[in-house]
């Protein structure tokens, strides 16, 4: 089964809104294979932002992740990468598609809510990161 890698954001967890996200994800079908809340260290956050590094906004996107708890989890289902992708919307939460995550919770670009990953790829070295 397809799994991919989904991050609830800082920005979110202090909103209190992980369980209204989950819910978007379980209500669609997906399962939960592994979870945990954690603050990121700078460790974990470069490894997961590498190919953001030397980009001018690199140093917030790392503060940000590394700035409170998130929950990370993996999550599993059929095409389950580009299902995630499109539940959470573009990353942009202005350009983000009517009732998506992103659409609904979103506050700016720097917090988007959610991450998941774009692909394959990315999906089994994102969840070697975290887990
Ligand atoms: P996604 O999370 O949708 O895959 P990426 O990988 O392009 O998006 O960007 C990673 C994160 O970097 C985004 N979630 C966003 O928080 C941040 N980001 C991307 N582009 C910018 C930008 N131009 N200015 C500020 N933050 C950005």
């Amino acid at each position: 089964m397809e799994q991919t890698l989904v991050l609830i954001k800082p920005d979110a967890v202090e909103r209190n809104l992980i369980g209204k996200i989950l819910s978007e994800y379980e209500r669609n079908g997906l399962k939960i294979a592994e979870m945990q809340l954690l603050t990121a260290s700078k460790t974990i956050a470069a490894a997961h932002y590498a190919e953001h590094e030397g980009k001018p906004f690199y140093n917030e996107l790392i503060n940000y992740i590394t700035g409170g708890p998130l929950v990370a989890f993996v999550l599993e289902g059929e095409n389950v990468i580009q299902r995630v992708r499109a539940l959470n919307g573009a990353t942009d939460p202005k350009d983000a598609e009517d009732n998506t995550i992103r659409a609904l919770y979103g506050i700016d670009l720097s917090n988007n809510t959610v991450h998941a990953s774009d692909s394959a790829e990315s999906a089994k070295k994102e969840i070697s990161i975290w887990f």
